[in-house]
């Protein structure tokens, strides 16, 4: 028997193409989620380091928009530390308050101003010994679980998240 393609058949087969030519496809050692890209750095370093080593791979500290993006780096991390002590991991993220006290937002300059949180209980404290504190750490040390914490910039190296910009969506496959 011939096959028939009807018009559902042929639209069918349209959404099948669109939904492929949607799909982000990231580059290689680039973990894809809802659309975006996320590389987990192996070194560790301090977070205006960071913040360059992203700027220069093209994209950006990590920005967590929504409890089911900072529910995916948490399992990402718990999964890439399995075997680590949770005491010594640590993820730097875009949130700081460099510019204005209180006044969080993702990067640095940025007006991008921080919506969802996910603060431990007592943080944002601005509390190192005596310093203030100003940038924001998926954090395993003290039972954080990987809740947020606000910590010294400069004097102290962790891992970091970096992500592409949202302008790298437009770069699909199709
Ligand atoms: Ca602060
Ligand atoms: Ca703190």
């Amino acid at each position: 028997m011939k096959p028939r393609i009807t018009g559902l058949s042929i639209f069918a087969l349209l959404s099948a193409i669109l939904s492929v030519a949607k799909a982000v496809e990231c580059p290689d050692n680039w973990i894809t989620f809802h659309g975006h890209c996320y590389t987990f750095s192996i070194n560790q370093t301090n977070w205006f380091h960071a913040a360059k080593t992203c700027h220069d791979l093209g994209a950006q500290l990590v920005i967590i928009e929504t409890d089911v993006e900072d529910a995916f780096l948490k399992t990402t991390i718990q999964h890439l530390h399995a075997h680590d002590d949770p005491q010594t991991v640590g993820y730097w993220t875009g949130a700081n308050d460099l510019d204005v006290e209180g006044h969080w937002v993702w990067g640095y300059p940025s007006d991008i101003v921080v919506r969802y949180t996910d603060w431990h209980a007592g943080e944002p404290n601005n509390n190192w010994a005596g310093k203030p504190e100003d940038c924001v750490v998926l954090w395993g040390q003290f039972n954080f679980g990987y809740q947020w914490n606000d910590q010294t910039c400069s004097n102290v190296d962790y891992h970091y998240i970096c992500e592409l910009g949202p302008g790298y969506e437009l770069e699909v496959v199709g």
